[in-house]
């Protein structure tokens, strides 16, 4: 592609654009404009040079698949930071480095690491352009696959662009692959500069700054300024068979269900009611307090970035139909007829592929010490527009969003949490965001299956001390007229033998109608300890055969448990020091009083 022309106005950005191409040393810049003509020579030219392949365009149009390094499938953060002047603000619940050091270091593996590439710049929006809600930033990366995916989960281009021109903010975010060499990686935030330096990966949530770098760890530093919550939350509508609908948010930790939630399709026996899901937003929520002192929310993004393994037609159908085309797939299975394939894909397993390392792979080949090798990554992923999703709500572009009647809280709990609790109010609600926990998954590199506490699953995306964003929840809490109710649900408790209890995905629209009818008093509830727990006969079971003895285990408070459960809170508590709100340890005391009772 040829170099192009500075069409931006703002001196701030051409000043910044010119610093940073005199560090990285590119060959030459294109400014990204957003047309479909620029995307398909980007598209051609990274098919050329082998960072995507193209798949089979009949069956795919538009796909392509993408495979990253080795040692670069995941966020890694213990490579993230947080920089600011003073340690004490990014909590315990972060990595700290001086900004001037933290410049330093990334500088040092940015120094002429675009040498031979294009940097393009990419001017984008998280939210409508022009809303109130939504935030700009402007990305310069080496990477096409990094331009084309940002592209899809984010608005680019000219229009974001004038915004700047006339002046308009933006979160200045530095990208380069460099090496892709995990000894020289480094995911660096500079909250007081308004800045993000990613270097040396080429993996999803490392290197797409609009998401988990802008969105949630930059944004939640600004939302606390601001009086707002930047939250890693599904939105979604719910239709009731009057044409009525009620939106929530719920925040469960990585893989654990967000997307699969947000385009649920009714289970048979409530599609006779007339319900119908409306998909707002699958990872991220912008929520503010409006003129009806009412909670309202956003999805700052403009596609997904979805797990692939499991999904198919049984678990989530609108996601099958939504990845048909347009998608970029990461780390999946390449069939011999130029389609893909992962764990958990619909069909039969294929007889033969390329599995996600470039490999030969047939079912069934193990590695060197017997474990099987999968076709596809535990957490390869595609990268699809909103707006293929048969599901998606028309409400995606206003500007105002929507307004949210509960908050959900959710995490992968196979022993404690029943299947869903209310909270006895705002207060107690944060209690229980901020005492969640789960078993870690595929999505962060770790041992997968440890339990770690894990608030408002923002552990790995709070931008500053957690002790504070607890105080800013609280805050949130009286801004409001109407506080939307809180609640608690696990999909993943499981019986003796490690089987789920509950079938989950669609039939998980059970759950969320109580929450509704809660919401809107119709129904009463048990108050137990931990909160309120439905009776069960309030859950439409229509046309699911769980038994007797199932029901009682997926609702069982024991109270053993959550007493066991609170040691490990409290050293979570605990490492917050002084700065933990007190109204939370009274929650704390409290819940060990009514548990004691
Ligand atoms: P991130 O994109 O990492 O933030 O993940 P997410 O929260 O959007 O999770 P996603 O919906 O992609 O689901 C992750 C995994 O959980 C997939 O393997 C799903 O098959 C599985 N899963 C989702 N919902 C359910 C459920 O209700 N029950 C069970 N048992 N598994 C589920
Ligand atoms: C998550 O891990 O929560 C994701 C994927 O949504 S990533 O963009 O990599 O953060
Ligand atoms: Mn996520």
């Amino acid at each position: 592609m040829k170099k192009n022309k500075f069409p931006a106005t703002n001196k701030k950005l051409i000043n910044w654009v010119k610093d940073m191409a005199r560090l990285c040393g590119p060959d030459n810049i294109v400014w990204i404009d957003g047309s479909a003509k620029q995307q398909r020579v980007l598209e051609e030219e990274a098919v050329k040079n082998g960072e995507i392949i193209s798949l089979n365009q009949k069956k795919l149009p538009g796909c392509f698949l993408h495979r990253t390094a080795i040692d670069d499938v995941a966020r890694t953060e213990h490579l993230t930071f947080i920089c600011t002047k003073k340690k004490r603000d990014v909590g315990p619940n972060n990595n700290w480095m001086r900004p001037k050091l933290a410049y330093k270091k990334a500088g040092d593996i940015f120094r002429n690491a675009m040498r031979g590439r294009t940097m393009y710049v990419i001017p984008f929006s998280m939210g409508p352009v022009g809303s109130e809600f939504s935030k700009i930033g402007v990305e310069l990366t080496d990477s096409r696959y990094v331009v084309l995916n940002m592209l899809i989960m984010t608005r680019v281009g000219k229009d974001v662009l004038k915004q700047i021109n006339n002046g308009g903010d933006f979160t200045k975010c530095l990208h380069s692959k460099a090496e892709l060499d995990i000894n020289r990686r480094l995911i660096m935030h500079f909250p007081e500069d308004n800045t993000i330096w990613s270097v040396g990966s080429g993996y999803g949530g490392n290197v797409l700054l609009g998401k988990k770098c802008l969105s949630l760890r930059i944004a939640s530093f600004l939302a606390k300024k601001e009086m707002w919550l930047a939250e890693h939350m599904l939105i979604m509508g719910i239709e009731d068979p009057s044409g009525h609908v009620e939106y929530i948010a719920a925040a469960f930790p990585s893989a654990c269900g967000k997307t699969n939630l947000a385009m649920l399709l009714p289970p048979e026996g409530l599609k006779r009611k007339g319900y119908r899901i409306w998909t707002v937003g699958d990872d991220i929520a912008w929520l503010r307090v409006d003129s009806d002192g009412a909670l309202w929310a956003i999805n700052p993004e403009s596609g997904f970035f979805g797990v692939a393994p499991g999904t198919n037609s049984q678990t989530n159908p609108s996601m099958v139909k939504t990845i048909k085309k347009n998608t970029i797939f990461t780390n999946v299975l390449r069939k011999p007829d130029g389609t893909v394939w992962w764990e958990g894909a619909d069909g039969q397993v294929p007889k033969e592929g390329v599995d996600w390392q470039g490999r030969p792979w047939k079912p069934g080949l193990r590695d060197a010490d017997g474990k099987l090798i999968t076709g596809a990554h535990p957490n390869s992923r595609f990268t699809t527009p909103v707006e293929n999703c048969p599901t998606v709500s028309f409400r995606m572009e206003q500007h105002h969003g929507v307004p949210i009647s509960a908050v959900v809280f959710g995490g992968r709990r196979a022993h404690l949490a029943p299947l869903v609790y209310e909270a006895f109010n705002w207060q107690h609600g944060v209690f229980v965001g901020s005492t969640m926990a789960s078993e870690r998954t595929a999505a962060q590199v770790g041992k997968i299956g440890e339990v770690r506490r894990d608030p408002m699953a923002m552990l790995p995306f709070c931008g500053y001390n957690m002790a504070d964003y607890f105080k800013h929840w609280l805050k949130m809490g009286k801004k409001m007229k109407n506080p939307p109710k809180i609640f608690h649900v696990n999909w993943f408790r499981t019986d003796e033998s490690g089987k789920f209890l509950w079938p989950g995905f669609r039939d998980n629209l059970r759950v969320i109608e109580w929450i509704i009818e809660r919401c809107n008093n119709k129904i009463g509830a048990n108050k137990t300890p931990i909160g309120f727990v439905p009776n069960i006969a309030d859950i439409d079971m229509t046309g699911l055969k769980l038994s007797k003895t199932i029901l009682e285990k997926l609702f069982a408070v024991r109270k053993e448990d959550w007493l066991e459960e609170l040691k490990s809170i409290s050293i979570f508590f605990k490492k917050f020091k002084k700065d933990m709100p007190p109204k939370l340890w009274k929650e704390y005391r409290d819940l060990v009083k009514r548990l004691k009772a």
